[in-house]
């Protein structure tokens, strides 16, 4: 049994993909079966209380203040992880929740996942590194690897079975290179297809899956060089290109995936119009409707109010690039 107080709260932000992952190489360790990049936003959070208490018999497990039984699973196997690290099967009482909505494509298992791995491995006094937080977060949700850290991140497939290479890497700070997203909300509802159930099904049916995977190691290769270079013209390109062609295979699933609803579609031409007008801003959607504008910062008020004003959109929320999952207190 360790000393540690066991308790930790800890804060992670979502990740916006821009060369997107949409498929697995392996289920139970989920693994990539590619590369993604992605930037951490810095004004939607997930703030996760952890706390490992003896006198538990069950894992008690609060989202957004609601019990829920298939997440209590998924995130008691997730701590089970770290339990078996630490040497200890003491159950958790774990309070999580987030001030944007959930489940509805803006990457809430991202900064969920992170802030829990943050805040189990403070609580067991493990004093993991970031990368082995980065593999121990992506068993919870692939995209969560890249929430551990901020700003650019890079996230490897890896070769190996086990997994151990399969993390992200940060690539630049949010400070050198300050984009800003626009997050266009055309629903609040959650998503009918999980993006775990929606990745399978596609591997399964879409006749073009194999070639989607193979549209990944260019994409990351020009998609670094153009973060390395700030060469927001070239991010756009591949970002868009990479958002399109994991829709395109979503779409030739069988029966197709359709994650964006009429506005989507709206706020992809507002977003070329910008573009056409000579605003600095390109589009990526994720496994949802909503649409994420990446902008220059001083083009990020044009594209809002552009934005805003598209039929169907129900909120704009402005974020700019910000910090890994971290610790905020040891108290719960
Ligand atoms: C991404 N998405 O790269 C892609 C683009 C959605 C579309 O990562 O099964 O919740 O938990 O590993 O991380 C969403 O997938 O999936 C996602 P699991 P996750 O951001």
């Amino acid at each position: 049994m360790t000393s540690q107080p066991m308790q930790a709260s800890a804060e992670a932000q979502p990740n916006i993909a821009l060369v997107k992952y949409w498929g697995k190489r392996d289920g139970a360790l989920n693994l990539p079966a590619a590369g993604s990049l992605s930037i951490t936003l810095d004004a939607l959070h997930t703030r996760t209380s952890l706390r490992f208490d003896p006198a538990l018999a069950d894992d008690d497990i609060r989202l957004n203040g609601e019990r829920d039984a298939a997440q209590t699973r998924k995130i008691g196997a997730f701590l089970d992880l770290f339990r078996a690290r630490a040497g200890i099967a003491t159950r958790a009482r774990v309070e999580s929740g987030n001030d944007f909505p959930t489940g509805a494509g803006l990457a809430s298992s991202a900064s969920g996942f992170a802030a829990l791995a943050v805040a189990a491995d403070h609580a067991l006094g493990l004093g993991l590194e970031p990368r082995a937080l980065s593999v121990l977060a992506r068993r919870g949700s692939g995209s969560a690897a890249r929430s551990i850290f901020g700003g650019f991140v890079a996230m490897a497939a890896g070769t190996r079975d086990d997994g151990e290479d399969a993390f992200a890497t940060p690539l630049l700070d949010a400070a050198a290179w300050p984009l800003r997203v626009v997050v266009a909300i055309t629903t609040r509802k959650k998503k009918a297809i999980s993006s775990r159930d929606g990745m399978d099904h596609t591997r399964d049916t879409s006749p073009f899956y194999r070639d989607w995977v193979a549209t990944a190691d260019a994409d990351l290769a020009s998609a670094r060089v153009a973060v390395q270079a700030r060469d927001f013209e070239k991010l756009a390109h591949v970002s868009e290109g990479s958002c399109l062609a994991m829709h395109a295979v979503m779409l030739s699933a069988r029966p197709g995936l359709i994650y964006w609803n009429a506005a989507t579609l709206e706020c992809i031409q507002c977003v070329r119009s910008l573009q056409a007008e000579g605003t600095g801003v390109f589009f990526t959607i994720d496994a949802g409707p909503q649409v994420k504008a990446v902008c220059l910062p001083e083009h990020a008020a044009r594209a809002a109010d552009a934005l805003r004003n598209v039929a169907g959109v129900e909120d704009v929320l402005v974020s700019g690039l910000g910090a890994g999952a971290r610790i905020i207190g040891t108290e719960t």
